[in-house]
């Protein structure tokens, strides 16, 4: 089977772990670039990084975004010299942003860095940027529009939100690789990340919304119990008047989606979110060990399976 995991931070790169695991190239995870930006002079791009990391076994597994055994001596000089150290960028973290930064001076486009790292990482699976053009989150709150870091790291996800604002993306292209992959997937997983501000810029680039409505495309719940296991989903739900629940997050989708996956916790709600176009699957969806990743990634690749042969059977009949 060939699939496109779509997928933001530390949730959605635990998935997309587990389904690497499993289908190794046959994998493409197409991610979400709206939290990039330039910082201490340099091109961060948080999600894709998390993404690589995870998927090559490097990443921190305390915080879920940076390297293991980090040190963090360059952030600390440039706080003792006065300079800005609300975003902790570590040594080794900041090697990679120091090379990226280098070749997207050369010219070279984000997608074809990403390659080159995740070569030098052995990484198997094919992981792209959703874009090489910038489209920045830009988040709407009672304090005023926060770009994306401004918001969830500066100020700690305290402002409020109103609506989100991805500049650019109409106008955006996708990757190179992006829509091809999309047209050869048999599945699109949507991987559980924060729906607002991961998945939603992804499916704002361009055509790529469009691009997925003919697709079986699976989205597994972020929200888990009313809550986010990590990250201001369930904040930003109820901020924007929805309620915090993986009925929310199925409800915010729409008619995008032709499977959904909730945890066990939440399985009184199967009934309310099934319907005659929407395949629903309850199991455990907590991703606790690297154990736990691929057993998700297993239930959700057998329940899209189960999709892709019934849709089968019923066009032979
Ligand atoms: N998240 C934080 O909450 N605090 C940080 O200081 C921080 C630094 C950081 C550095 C590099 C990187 O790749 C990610 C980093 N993140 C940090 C995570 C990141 O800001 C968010 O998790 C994502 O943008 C949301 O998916």
């Amino acid at each position: 089977m060939k699939v496109v995991a779509l997928a933001g931070g530390v949730g959605g790169a635990k998935l997309a772990d587990g389904l690497a695991q499993i289908l190794l190239a046959d994998l493409t995870v197409v991610v979400n670039t709206g939290d990039d930006f330039d910082h201490l002079g340099l091109r961060i791009c948080p999600d894709l990084d998390t993404v690589c990391y995870t998927l090559a076994g490097l990443a921190n597994p305390l915080m879920g975004w940076g390297r293991m055994d980090e040190t963090w001596h360059a952030i600390e000089t440039v706080a003792s010299l006065g300079g800005p150290d609300w975003f902790n960028l570590g040594d080794r973290d900041m090697g990679t942003h120091l090379e990226r930064t280098r070749r997207l001076r050369m010219g070279q486009p984000l997608s074809e860095i990403t390659r080159v790292f995740c070569q030098a990482w052995g990484i198997e699976s094919l992981v792209l940027p959703m874009s090489n053009d910038p489209t920045p989150t830009i988040v709407l709150t009672d304090q005023g529009e926060l770009p994306f870091q401004e918001y969830f790291v500066h100020q700690k996800c305290i402002p409020k939100v109103t609506g989100f604002r991805f500049e650019g993306s109409s106008r955006a292209v996708p990757a190179p690789g992006v829509p091809d992959a999309i047209r050869e997937a048999d599945l699109i997983v949507v991987c559980p990340s924060n729906p607002w501000v991961s998945i939603d810029p992804i499916l704002a680039v361009g055509s790529i919304r469009a691009s997925l409505q003919p697709k079986t495309v699976i989205a597994v719940s972020p929200i888990i119990g009313g809550k986010t296991v990590k990250g201001p989903a369930g904040k930003m739900f109820t901020e924007l008047g929805f309620e915090s629940s993986a009925k929310a997050v199925a409800g915010h989708y729409g008619k995008l989606l032709t499977g959904f996956v909730l945890d066990q916790v939440d399985g009184d709600d199967e009934d309310k979110i099934h319907s005659s176009s929407l395949e629903v699957l309850v199991t455990q969806t907590m991703m606790k060990t690297p154990e736990d990743r691929k057993q998700l990634a297993a239930d959700v690749l057998s329940f899209g399976y189960k999709i892709l042969s019934d849709k089968i059977d019923r066009k032979e009949k």
